[in-house]
C-alpha cells in the first residue's frame, strides 16, 4: 500500500499533507467525544440545516498533515479551522452518503464539536488518510517515550 513512493506509515507523507477538494457542510456542537450514532445523526442535522437554508455549502480543501488537519477556503486558501491531531477524538463515514464524513475535535474543557464534510471524490480518502496519520502520529510519539525512557 503505497502512494506517491511512500510507504503508508512514512511520516514524510504527511510532512507536506495531503489535500482534498470538498464542502463544509457545518459544525454542530456535540455533547461526547465520540460515538458513531451521534455522528450519524450530527451529520443528518446539518445536512436538513443546509437544505432548510437554501445556500451553497462553502468549498474547502481539507489538508491532512502531521501537525493536523486544515480546514481552508477552497478560493482565498484562509485557514478557517486548524485541528491538531492529538484533540480529534473521532471520525465517522456517513452511512447514507460515500461522499460525507466528519469527525469530532475538542477537549473535556472546551466541548467537542462535529464538523461534517462533503468531499469531492469518496469520502473514504480522506477518512483513511487521516487514520494513517493517526497510526504515524501514534508510532512517533510511541518511539518517543521508548527513547527517553532507554
Ligand atoms: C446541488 C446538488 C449537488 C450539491 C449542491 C446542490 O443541488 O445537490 O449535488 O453538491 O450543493 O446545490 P441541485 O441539484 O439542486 O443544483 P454536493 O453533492 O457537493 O453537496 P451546494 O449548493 O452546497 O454546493
Amino acid at each position: 500500500d503505497r502512494q506517491g513512493g511512500l510507504e503508508k506509515n512514512d511520516p514524510h507523507r504527511f510532512v507536506e499533507g495531503m489535500s482534498f477538494k470538498g464542502k463544509l457542510i457545518g459544525v454542530l456542537e456535540v455533547s461526547e467525544a465520540r460515538g458513531d450514532r451521534m455522528c450519524q445523526e450530527a451529520l443528518a442535522e446539518l445536512k436538513m440545516a443546509v437544505r432548510a437554508a437554501g445556500e451553497h455549502k462553502q468549498r474547502i480543501v481539507v489538508n491532512v498533515a502531521m501537525d493536523g488537519i486544515r480546514l481552508r477556503d477552497e478560493r482565498s486558501s484562509d485557514c478557517l479551522y486548524h485541528h491538531p491531531v492529538h484533540k480529534i477524538s473521532f471520525i465517522a463515514q456517513d452511512m447514507t452518503d460515500s461522499r460525507a464524513f466528519g469527525y469530532i475535535f475538542g477537549s473535556p474543557d472546551a466541548g467537542h464539536k462535529f464538523f461534517g464534510i462533503k468531499t469531492e471524490k469518496a469520502a473514504s480518502q480522506v477518512v483513511i488518510a487521516m487514520r494513517d496519520l493517526f497510526q504515524v502520529v501514534f508510532e512517533l510519539k510511541k518511539k518517543e517515550i521508548e527513547k527517553a525512557r532507554s
